[in-house]
């Protein structure tokens, strides 16, 4: 059944505890590498608004490359790169299609309704995945009274289903169906680097249908600030234009984008291991009492998990967890997330099995005898 979502907390639980936290909040925890430090220092910069900053436009050109796109832009966030291209592809009063756990309509404050003037017509998808069959019933009938469908977005990997892999060939078909029925396609692929390491295809395979895509530096690439908004020459000229009137021209943005030139070329390579990471920590979870997770289903780095078996909500869950010195998220009043990434190690990921096996024995103890 779909899940009703609430948003991830956006700052740690309280927690005594003196030693530092594991923080599988997300990985947009992660702190710069040395090199992107490094990077960062020496950063050749201009005025990025006049175009003139040669760090960001290295880093354009060369997303683009990888990509095989005519251009990119350099966005502060995933949030602004998305609603950049949203507001693009549609018109005020239209309709944006993608599932029901989409990034775009859950967690990006309603900007598709205050920026693009848009109302989303969700589908629910098992494990997130939608198809074109369900997509085209969707599909707004040409009546004057009925919001017209602008736009499909995609999201892959995608988030809040527990970092599902969208199946190529089902992306495929629906942008294929998409573009004979005259209605662009986004691919939020704030994570789609992590859906290349686990399928081996290239990122410009995986994306190479959509108009435009999004993709993320600063979460497993571990860049401090940063997205990428790729299209045609054209669509990326009217993104630089709807970059400044967000508020999102940066002047000496090279610092940023520098680490985001490291993150691009260095940190893909590495990210298998946050997969094997999570998968580790999914059949450790599988094997505790209360917790309702398939390890078959975690195929990157996100894991969600229910505890509504372990006798408590998601948010005193995460409470106690955090209190025990584990950071997490509560993203339903059933779900906790986890996320893995570079700044945590297989053993604490083991440690966590321990910490969150030791919670919910506290959770079926007797009330009088439960954690207060
Ligand atoms: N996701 C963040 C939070 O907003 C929940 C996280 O911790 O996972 N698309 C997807 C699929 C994302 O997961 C995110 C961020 C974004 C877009 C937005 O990126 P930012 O945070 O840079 O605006």
């Amino acid at each position: 059944m779909p899940t009703k979502l609430t948003e991830p907390e956006r700052s740690a639980p309280e927690t005594n505890h003196p030693a530092s936290p594991i923080d599988l909040r997300s990985d947009t925890v992660t702190k710069p590498t040395p090199e992107m430090r490094r990077a960062m220092a020496e950063a050749e910069v201009g005025d990025d608004v006049y175009g003139e900053d040669p760090t960001v436009n290295r880093l354009e050109q060369r997303a683009a490359e990888i990509f095989g796109r005519e251009a990119a832009i350099f966005v502060p966030t995933g949030t602004m790169g998305n609603q950049i291209a949203i507001k693009i592809h549609t018109h005020h009063g239209q309709e944006v299609i993608c599932e029901e756990r989409a990034h775009i309509i859950n967690l990006e404050s309603a900007t598709i309704a205050a920026f693009a003037g848009c109302q989303p017509r969700p589908i629910y998808g098992e494990d997130g995945v939608i198809t074109w069959e369900q997509i085209n019933k969707r599909i707004a009938p040409r009546v004057y009274y009925r919001a017209q469908t602008g736009l499909i977005v995609l999201e892959n990997t995608l988030n809040l289903a527990g970092g599902t892999i969208f199946p190529q060939v089902g992306a495929d078909e629906i942008c294929d169906n998409a573009h004979e029925a005259g209605i662009p396609i986004h691919l939020d692929g704030a994570r789609i680097f992590n859906a290349s390491a686990a399928t081996g295809k290239t990122v410009a395979e995986l994306s190479r249908k959509f108009d435009s895509v999004m993709f993320c530096l600063s979460k497993g690439l571990g860049a401090p600030v940063g997205s990428m908004l790729l299209g045609s020459k054209d669509f990326i000229d009217r993104a630089r234009m709807y970059r400044k009137a967000m508020g999102g021209g940066m002047r000496q943005a090279g610092v940023l984008a520098a680490a985001g030139l490291v993150a691009l070329e260095k940190m893909p390579a590495r990210l298998k291991e946050d997969h094997d990471n999570a998968r580790i920590l999914a059949e450790g979870l599988a094997q505790i009492s209360g917790i309702k997770i398939d390890p078959k289903k975690v195929p990157t780095n996100i894991l969600v998990f229910d505890v509504s078996g372990a006798g408590t909500n998601a948010y005193d869950f995460n409470q106690k967890l955090a209190e025990k010195n584990v950071l997490a998220n509560a993203i339903s009043p059933d779900h906790m997330r986890l996320v893995t990434h570079k700044d945590v190690t297989r053993e604490q990921c083991l440690r966590t099995i321990e910490i969150i096996q030791a919670v919910c024995s506290a959770f079926s103890k007797p009330f009088s005898q439960q954690p207060q």
